[in-house]
């Protein structure tokens, strides 16, 4: 079935996939449907051979504003529970290829967390990020209390969630909260770049990079460390470690396969 609220663009570039969140009117406010939508997507795209990088993006004016702030409104906690969005957010956080968030306008509350849930921020200089949740009576619920402050610190992190402010693309990037600003005509060219970068490498190393570097947020350094460690002897069974280093040795461009 053809999804209703995000457009999907198989090959934006080789190897290179993107889905755009779209609905506009709402500043793309994330209502279950949209979610659904997105979470079947990544998986799909995940499982796809032809796709080794994905970009995630709103359009000009919002990434996304937020949860759906009308679906949410009339909810009990036992409507949300039932509900269980969690378990949409987990399958999403398992995406095994690199996202990338390419965001200009808002990017607020569960649109901020859903960025965080990326691998890599492309920002456009009119970019706003923000957890304005508590201005409506309510804290993050989607990863906001903890990406957060592990990307930004305790201190701005506080300020954010505690008074709702929003941070300009450069605070942002100050922060350490994403990775690059470009004018705002440039920002999905420049996560289409950045994609395709990576989509160029081992799509087996990429995941197992992106798959080590994630182990830091949630384990001991000796755990992180020991974790690293198995995926990197594990990479000299891939055809492409084989691949990558001949082509050094030749002064040859490698050809990866994922293999
Ligand atoms: N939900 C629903 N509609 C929204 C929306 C939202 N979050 N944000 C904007 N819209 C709608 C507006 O209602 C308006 O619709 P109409 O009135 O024209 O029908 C349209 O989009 C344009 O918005 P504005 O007229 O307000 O536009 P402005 O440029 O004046 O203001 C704004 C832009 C972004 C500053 C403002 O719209 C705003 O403050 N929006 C709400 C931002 C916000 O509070 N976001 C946090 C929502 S709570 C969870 C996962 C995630 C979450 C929770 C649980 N689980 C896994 C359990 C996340 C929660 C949230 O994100």
């Amino acid at each position: 079935m053809q999804p209703q609220f995000i457009i999907i663009h198989q090959q934006v570039a080789p190897y290179v996939a993107h889905i755009q969140l779209n609905r506009p009117k709402e500043l793309n406010a994330l209502n279950l449907e949209l979610m659904t939508e997105l979470r079947d997507a990544l998986k799909a795209l995940d499982a796809d051979d032809n796709v080794r990088v994905i970009i995630i993006s709103g359009n000009e004016k919002a990434f996304a504003a937020g949860a759906d702030i009308k679906q949410m409104a009339g909810k009990t906690a036992m409507d949300m529970y039932n509900i269980d969005q969690f378990s949409t957010w987990d399958t999403i956080k398992k995406t095994k290829k690199p996202l990338i968030a390419a965001v200009s306008g808002f990017a607020l509350g569960g649109g901020c967390e859903l960025v965080m849930l990326c691998d890599m921020i492309v920002a456009s200089e009119t970019a706003r990020f923000g957890q304005p949740e508590i201005k409506i009576g309510v804290m993050p619920g989607a990863g906001g209390t903890q990406r957060l402050t592990r990307a930004v610190g305790k201190a701005l992190a506080m300020e954010m969630v505690l008074t709702g402010r929003f941070i300009s693309a450069e605070e942002a990037l100050r922060a350490g909260l994403i990775n690059r600003i470009v004018p705002v005509e440039l920002f999905l060219k420049e996560a289409i770049q950045l994609a395709s970068e990576v989509a160029a490498l081992s799509p087996l190393a990429v995941k197992m990079a992106k798959e080590s570097v994630l182990k830091a947020f949630d384990s001991s350094l000796e755990e992180g460390l020991h974790f690293e460690r198995k995926n990197f002897y594990l990479l000299f069974a891939s055809d492409d470690q084989k691949e990558g280093m001949q082509a050094f040795v030749d002064k040859r461009a490698p050809v990866f396969k994922g293999k």
